[in-house]
């Protein structure tokens, strides 16, 4: 069932099919992060979520800061003209030598990255301007360790991330690496017909993503945007043997759904862009706290999601047997904004109190509970015990529940309090807490037998 969706894949690629491995769907929260020479300049125009406007304007006017070196080329764009009244138009490999890292301690940032009691942690190695974040073969001195920080990034995020015990993955862009050879600026869906497809860019993404996988044993593969054409049929450096590579070294590791149509073990949404796929027996959504992956300095509270909007985007993601892959963009000195921890600690102190009823969880079934818009109800299950997440500021609220299913005597908040649910017509009315901490509120109730 899980590629019913891609009649056309290859048949080189089903020996890889699998089970979803438990401790990723169990893992509901991944932390991404997109850190390169794009954070230097940390400017993009924040006009709002990627997947709900038209792919020109999009490209001309990118909310994603990660996206500068793009954006700068595309003819009219106000990021053009603010990049040469502000930077002189200076060359984009500039960023990368003024790129410091200087207050980045990869284990006080994981530290962040545990409180939130994410599984899995996933840094962009290589994004879409070429700049590697580890010394990748073929790069010659265009990466981290030789220029800009000098530093092997990917290397303390992986060391960090395993003393916490927190799962690795790494990010590579296969399908756009905009200075190998050269490629005109994205400025709409067409522009993706030249990304780089040659045998001699598939040789070099297939040394890279190999060499990541000898130096650092991914458990997560997350590749994007698609891998060049002349690397997926059969051959030595085709992206089967990568495949086989990740596998062999991580049996219970999982790739994601961007390397063509040829193998997932899960399905990826970014913002509203691709939700048709949500639903699929594993899925991701990613976004950022606010419309970029890279540090963008425009971005205020009005474009970025609070601590219980980020909450309620978590816990509706995992009511629908999601994960959430939430991104953090550092700035240049590795600092994490200021909005952003902001954001990330709410949910953090939230998932502290109520996690146990979100991590490990899967849905519950329609004819058991409904979840509802407004008042805001989701719901998730854990053994015989399912958990309704309700934001209301009223005094009571109507759970859309089979009462024969639900056990409403049992109704208890987070810590045991126990709660008043009364069996009404529709379903159940709840009283509310009188002072609420943030974020949703949560309620246990025993299943009964069907
Ligand atoms: C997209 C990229 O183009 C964005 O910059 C970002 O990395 C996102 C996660 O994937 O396809």
């Amino acid at each position: 069932a899980m590629f019913q969706d891609a009649p056309q894949r290859p048949e080189q690629y089903r020996k890889f099919d699998r089970e979803t491995p438990r401790w990723f769907s169990d893992a509901k929260l991944g932390i991404f992060v997109h850190w390169g020479p794009f954070s230097v300049p940390a400017w993009a125009e924040p006009i709002g979520a990627s997947g709900t406007m038209d792919l020109a304007h999009f490209f001309k006017h990118n909310p994603y800061a990660e996206w500068y070196h793009n954006t700068i080329r595309v003819p009219g764009s106000p990021a053009a003209e603010r990049h040469r009244d502000v930077h002189g138009g200076a060359p984009y490999d500039d960023f990368l030598d003024q790129w410091t890292a200087k207050n980045f301690d990869a284990d006080e940032f994981m530290a962040l990255v545990a409180a939130t009691g994410a599984g899995y942690f996933v840094p962009t190695a290589k994004h879409h301007d070429g700049v590697t974040l580890w010394d990748a073969p073929g790069t010659g001195k265009r990466n981290t360790v030789h220029r800009g920080p000098r530093r092997d990034l990917i290397g303390e995020f992986s060391a960090a991330a395993r003393a916490v015990g927190i799962r690795f993955g790494v990010y590579y862009s296969g399908g756009l690496d905009w200075h190998f050879g050269d490629s005109p600026p994205i400025v709409d869906e067409s522009s993706f017909g030249a990304r780089p497809i040659d045998r001699a860019y598939a040789d070099y993404a297939f040394d890279h993503v190999s060499d990541l996988i000898a130096r650092y044993r991914p458990d997560v593969l997350w590749g994007d945007i698609e891998w060049p054409d002349a690397g997926k049929p059969e051959g030595p450096k085709s992206l089967v043997r990568l495949f086989e590579a990740f596998y062999a070294a991580t049996p219970d590791g999982v790739v994601n759904d961007r390397w063509g149509e040829t193998h997932w073990d899960f399905r990826t949404s970014e913002y509203q862009h691709g939700r048709g796929i949500e639903g699929a027996s594993m899925w991701e959504n990613t976004r950022g706290t606010g419309y970029s992956f890279g540090y963008n300095q425009l971005e205020d509270e009005g474009h970025s999601l609070s601590g219980p909007e980020a909450i309620r985007h978590f816990v509706d993601v995992v009511s629908r047997g999601g994960n959430l892959l939430l991104n953090v963009g550092l700035m240049e000195d590795g600092t994490v904004p200021a909005l952003q921890r902001r954001t990330l600690t709410e949910l953090a102190m939230w998932n502290a109190a109520n996690g146990s009823s979100v991590f490990g969880s899967v849905p519950v079934a329609g004819d058991i509970a409904k979840p509802g818009a407004e008042p805001w109800v989701r719901w998730t299950r854990t053994g015989e015990e399912v958990h309704a997440f309700i934001s209301t500021t009223g005094s009571a609220v109507t759970l859309e529940v089979d009462p024969a299913r639900i056990d409403a005597g049992s109704a208890r908040f987070t810590g045991g309090e126990r709660a008043s649910a009364q069996v009404a017509d529709l379903g159940v009315i709840l009283t509310m807490p009188v002072n609420p901490a943030a974020g949703p509120v949560q309620v246990t109730f025993d299943l009964r037998s069907a």
